[in-house]
């Protein structure tokens, strides 16, 4: 049974209708979510597949988005490796014991059976939704997982992981050859679990230059693309990181279905340049949400309109929601998105 999202990956001239969700779609925004969230620590929720399931569903049930993304973090690589993280309010993600020396690399082992219970929560997700909704897994990209690993905790410039890939390359790729083999071995399994679509986030990949964005981003995204493709997963792979606007060449060439294109980038300049069936995904800044009705219903159709239709394209947002956004904020982009009426195309 075919939903918007597979429709448009496979024959988007023909696709009337532009699939949409959100980024954070599951998250404090909700007050459902923040009613579970008040009775539970952040990561038992992600653990617990009946709950992440419940969360992972919330906003499905609310906007009825196209796609639900699973309820999960991309730190559960990190912790799949052997690293203790904890989440505190007001910090997000620390590990109290960063990376930072060979020992610390030489240190980390996959423990057996860690990500179990996020297999368990897309069997239950995809036995709740309807066949309308595509189910989408995803994993942090190696760059980005490593650089809370170094930092220990959120960064805006990545001091340490900077510093390291300067004064040890050569431990810094080990690093990332540790992550993206558990990577690898963890986007199989949810493809095996059934969901239907990929997401890999290299969010802060611009804090990069070009020459390491290529070498410590995109060439570990395209093996990860080529090691799922020889084990049989034939889901679709989007990659999302802050500044793919400027990047993006370099991961059309890593082998991906779908760039998810940050809010500076400008869809119509970037479609002029990608190969035809290269899909594009995002881009509105959720910014838009705290503005007004009009505001919101202008923006998504010129971003509509930007993307012609012989190419895949996916609304969603720049980068995810904020805790903040007014819930009926969200209704007006889904509804401004279902009102457009995209040109199908007759050859
Ligand atoms: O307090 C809470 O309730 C936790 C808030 C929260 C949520 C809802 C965190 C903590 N993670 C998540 C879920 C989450 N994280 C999803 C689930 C599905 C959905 O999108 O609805 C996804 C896909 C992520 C991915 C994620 N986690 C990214 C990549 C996407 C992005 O936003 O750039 C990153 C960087 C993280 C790390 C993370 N997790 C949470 C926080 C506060 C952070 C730190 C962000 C930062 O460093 O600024």
């Amino acid at each position: 049974m075919s939903n918007w999202y597979r429709h448009m990956l496979q024959s988007p001239e023909t696709a009337s209708r532009i699939p949409v969700w959100m980024m954070r779609q599951a998250g404090r925004y909700l007050p459902e979510y923040r009613a579970i969230r008040q009775q539970h620590d952040f990561l038992d929720m992600v653990y617990t597949p009946a709950i992440a399931a419940e969360v992972t569903c919330q906003p499905i049930e609310r906007y009825g988005f196209d796609a639900a993304i699973l309820f999960s973090d991309i730190l559960v690589t990190a912790q799949a490796l052997g690293m203790a993280l904890r989440f505190s309010d007001g910090v997000g993600p620390q590990f109290d014991i960063p990376i930072r020396t060979g020992d610390d690399v030489a240190r980390l082992q996959v423990v057996s059976g860690w990500l179990d219970p996020i297999y368990e929560t897309v069997e239950r997700v995809i036995s709740r939704v309807s066949p309308q909704t595509a189910v989408i897994g995803f994993a942090g990209a190696p760059f980005t997982v490593a650089s809370y690993m170094i930092e220990g905790r959120s960064s805006a410039q990545l001091p340490h992981t900077k510093r390291l890939m300067m004064t040890d390359t050569r431990l810094f790729e080990t690093l990332l050859d540790h992550i993206t083999d558990v990577t690898i071995a963890y986007l199989v399994g949810q493809c095996r679990a059934g969901v239907q679509a990929l997401q890999l986030f290299d969010t802060w990949i611009g804090t990069l230059d070009w020459p390491s964005c290529e070498r410590f981003s995109a060439h570990y995204i395209a093996r990860i693309v080529r090691a799922l493709r020889e084990q049989g997963c034939d889901q679709p792979i989007t990659v999302f990181g802050k500044q793919t606007s400027v990047f993006y060449p370099l991961y059309e060439a890593a082998g991906v279905d779908v760039i998810s294109v940050d809010w500076n980038g400008d869809l119509g300049r970037m479609d002029a340049v990608l190969r035809r069936g290269m899909g594009l995904q995002g881009n509105l800044d959720p910014h838009y949400l705290y503005g007004s009705k009009s505001q919101i219903q202008a923006r998504v159709q010129a971003i509509c309109e930007s993307v012609p239709s012989h190419r895949p394209f996916i609304f969603n947002l720049g980068h995810g929601l904020m805790p903040d956004i007014p819930t009926d904020a969200v209704q007006w982009v889904v509804d401004a998105v279902r009102a457009y009426q995209r040109p199908v195309v007759t050859v």
